[in-house]
């Protein structure tokens, strides 16, 4: 299927899960990976073709459609008068590398075509609602994470615009390729008074709905993730130094990424070494320099912080033992972010309206592991999350799927969401 395809439907065809469904295979496409594998980042040949397809099924769906200060792209449909705050709605188009279809991009692909719905129903609403794909959620390319949604939360940091990228080019070199004007990043923000919240549907990325047999679920809060970048340093040498004589950086690395995963076990947190490099690395010599990435995260802060002590104490005390030498540099740090009673209350009628079966009278509702823009955005207004189940509990892999069944019902909750806040 070319681009654009689903113009031949009509409206409540584009607006149906197997339509949705087939955007997602769409953009999957657009990768920089070979083999049918997805890698889309930031402000890449690949982000601007996905940022021109979402702006057309925005324009279909009835919405104006414009490319903010930061590369998200965005669309608006009116209220019942022109110039009304706005519900945002969106998720983000960026991926990890090797990822699946639906992260990030089921959420966006769900809010264009809830505005279509409620477009072509002709109902006017109390607010304009405004979808936002953001560019940025993964950070993969320059380490520091949800760059387009705090462009948009008005929280972007001047210092990020030397980030480099593994090809050694700035964030803000990155920007003026892409056709932004790095002085105007301002133009992004939204003030409080514009937005009257935020609603956002993902894929769980955990097993909890699946365990529960149940096909969405209402997030309660989103923990908060910081990330290091840690380098251990020894002394590079021949691998037939004796024991005596010997500083291996990787051996200590090994020793310390063992501890930090018992501790955080005992801690009740998550940690996760997801990136390691080895210097000379090679076969016969003795690793001088081992530089690792951490990402530590849990359901409060304040557990996390103090475990992160105790991480910082732990690499000193092996370091010192084995004669080596440990340097962290903090790449990402976000707050945990909870979701309001008010949009926790209009997700959970959602879900009810969709629910035929009565015995499951409540929703079930859920911490999130995983970050998402909605974190950023929490700075600015009230959030609120709706989460699909996935198989397995699967993300960040190719094989993340999601059912027809529970993308339809995710549509009908997410719009009966968006009309249950209209109406109050
Ligand atoms: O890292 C996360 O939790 C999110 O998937 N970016
Ligand atoms: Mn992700
Ligand atoms: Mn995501
Ligand atoms: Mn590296």
């Amino acid at each position: 299927s070319g681009p654009g395809d689903s113009a031949g439907l009509n409206g409540s065809e584009r607006t149906s899960a197997a339509a949705v469904l087939e955007r997602c295979d769409e953009l999957a496409g657009f990768s920089s990976l070979p083999d049918g594998l997805i890698e889309r980042v930031y402000l890449s040949p690949e982000h601007t073709a996905v940022n021109a397809l979402a702006a057309g099924w925005m324009r279909e769906a009835g919405m104006t459609s414009w490319q903010d200060a930061a590369g998200n792209q965005c669309g608006r449909l009116e209220g019942a008068t022109p110039g009304l705050p706005a519900l945002l709605l969106g998720s983000h188009l960026d991926t990890v590398p090797s990822a699946g279809r639906y992260d990030g991009i089921l959420g966006v692909l769900t809010a264009i075509a809830v505005v279509e719905r409620i477009a072509s129903s002709g109902r006017s609403l109390p607010f304009a609602l405004e979808v936002v794909a953001f560019g940025d959620e993964e950070g993969t390319r320059f380490g520091t994470a949800l760059l387009g949604s705090r462009a948009l939360a008005g929280t972007w940091l001047d210092a990020w615009w030397e980030l480099t990228d593994e090809a050694g080019t700035t964030l803000h070199d990155a920007f003026v390729a892409f056709g932004l004007d790095p002085a105007a990043i301002g133009g992004a923000a939204r003030t409080s008074n514009e937005v009257i919240g935020y609603l956002e549907a993902h894929i769980e990325q955990g097993p909890v709905l699946e365990e529960h047999d149940q096909p969405l679920g209402i997030v309660s809060s989103i923990a908060g993730a910081r990330r290091f970048q840690i380098t251990i340093t020894g002394k590079a040498g021949h691998s037939g130094t004796p024991w005596t004589h010997r500083r291996d950086a990787l051996a200590g690395t090994s020793e310390a990424i063992v501890a930090i995963e018992k501790l955080a076990r005992a801690a009740d947190l998550i940690a996760t070494v997801g990136h390691l490099e080895v210097f000379p690395d090679a076969v016969n010599v003795i690793a001088g320099r081992v530089e690792f990435s951490l990402d530590l995260r849990g359901r409060f802060d304040a557990d996390r912080d103090r475990a992160w002590q105790q991480i910082e104490s732990l690499l000193e005390e092996i370091c010192a033992t084995r004669g080596l030498h440990v340097a962290v540099d903090q790449t990402h740090a976000a707050p945990a972010a909870h979701c309001s009673d008010r949009l926790r209350g209009v997700i959970a009628a959602g879900i009810r309206a969709t629910d035929a079966s009565t015995e499951n009278p409540e929703p079930l509702e859920l911490l999130s592991m995983a970050g998402h823009d909605a974190m950023a955005v929490a700075q600015i207004t009230e959030i609120g999350m709706l989460f699909v189940r996935c198989a397995g509990g699967v993300s960040h892999h190719p094989d993340e799927s999601v059912t027809e069944a529970d993308v339809a019902r995710a549509l009908d909750a997410f719009e009966a969401a968006v009309l249950e806040l209209a109406a109050h």
